[in-house]
């Protein structure tokens, strides 16, 4: 694989980008929704399920699979894509913002982390040489710079001792990734809410040069305010021409808000952690198949949705097999979760691609203030 990772730009309305991510393992149709598939599946969802809702991309992550089943258990088994069946394109977290709300007896230097297993209590290390090694182990397409994400509440001098060690493992990653063509190294601007410690980061990262840049440390609790607050300035002080990743996010308004200010990539655990849970996401905003509404009620979830769930099975159906606990209600439901925010994306590369964003928009709000009916 000696095909270089390549963005090109179709469009752009306002701040909004849509383009393609092309890669050797396929192309990715940004803006781009990726499924999270932590630890080699996305959680109720065969991966042609999860292609037949639309992703073009996962999410897997460096910290889980190191811990089980290793990945060098997996790089022997022919690599992450192999042992998961999924040949398309993978992004791997590079593991230190899993560290920090997963682990225990955690201990940080500035030669990386130190960590308990959350799951047997062993000791691990995770430095920014060893992130790069397991993602190249587990054959990451996008492989992600080791970072630190701070722990709020934080004060701003903590926060900036943080993005500087952050941008010196950012360096340190570049080092230890080389020079893989076929492969991508992103980098992640840290900086929390401040302005000039996010133009400090971006400022750090270019210097360095990566393949994409994430916007990391948001989404941490500060609030969708203070967010867009923050992506109002920060894509902007990354290159044009490169892909711009927020991590973490997010909800479907958090996500429409975040294109329309020039992010290009996502990914967010809510589609198929809230399917478990019994939460569906329609384009009239959040149901609740739990509720007693639902019980008598021959309807699909949402008539306008062509997924499985809404094509074959009623709100009462639904709202029976969660009550009964049985595994088809988190298939269902994360099948039908997926299959809407990968919708959303599709509705706004078109909307982007036509110059028709801020109407799409408009009716994606009016929509949603209608209410579930
Ligand atoms: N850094 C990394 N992964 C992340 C984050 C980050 O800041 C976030 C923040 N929302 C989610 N995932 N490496
Ligand atoms: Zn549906």
């Amino acid at each position: 694989m000696s095909q270089r990772i390549t963005f090109t730009l179709a469009a752009t309305d306002g701040r909004a980008r849509t383009g393609t991510i092309s890669t050797p393992r396929g192309e990715i149709r940004t803006p781009a929704f990726m499924p999270v598939g932590t630890a080699g599946t996305v959680k109720a969802m065969l991966p042609e399920s999860v292609r037949a809702t639309g992703a073009d991309i996962l999410l897997g992550n460096t910290y889980h699979l190191m811990l089980r089943p290793t990945a060098e258990r997996i790089a022997r088994l022919g690599g992450l894509h192999r042992f998961m069946n999924w040949e398309r394109p993978i992004l791997t977290d590079s593991g230190g913002f899993q560290v920090m709300s997963l682990a225990s007896l955690r201990k940080m230097s500035e030669e990386g982390v130190t960590f308990s297993s959350h799951i047997d209590g062993s000791k691990h290390k995770l430095t920014p040489e060893r992130s790069m090694e397991i993602q190249r182990l587990l054959g990451s397409d996008i492989v992600m710079a080791f970072d630190e994400c701070p722990a709020l509440p934080a004060t701003e001098a903590e926060v900036a001792a943080s993005m500087r060690l952050s941008m010196r493992w950012a360096q340190r990653s570049r080092d230890a990734f080389g020079d893989r063509p076929g492969h991508a190294l992103f980098g992640i601007m840290q900086g929390g809410v401040t302005k000039d410690l996010r133009a400090e980061s971006a400022e750090a990262l270019n210097a360095i040069g990566f393949d994409g840049y994430a916007v990391g440390g948001l989404a941490v609790g500060e609030g969708q305010e203070a967010m867009f607050g923050v992506l109002d300035y920060a894509p902007g002080f990354l290159p044009e021409d490169r892909p711009r990743y927020l991590m973490g996010v997010g909800k479907p308004d958090d996500i429409v808000g975040a294109v329309e200010r020039g992010i290009d990539m996502m990914d967010c655990v809510l589609p198929s952690r809230s399917g478990r849970t019994g939460q569906a996401w329609t384009r009239r905003g959040q149901v609740n198949i739990k509720n007693a509404r639902h019980m008598d009620d021959p309807r699909p979830l949402d008539e306008h949705c062509s997924c499985p769930a809404c094509r074959s099975y009623s709100r009462a159906y639904l709202h029976h097999v969660f009550r009964a606990g049985e595994m088809i209600s988190g298939m269902l439901l994360t099948w039908h979760n997926l299959h809407y925010f990968q919708e959303l994306m599709q509705g706004l590369r078109e909307a982007i691609a036509a110059g028709r964003l801020a109407e799409f928009v408009r009716d994606f709000h009016a929509l949603r203030a209608e209410g579930d009916i």
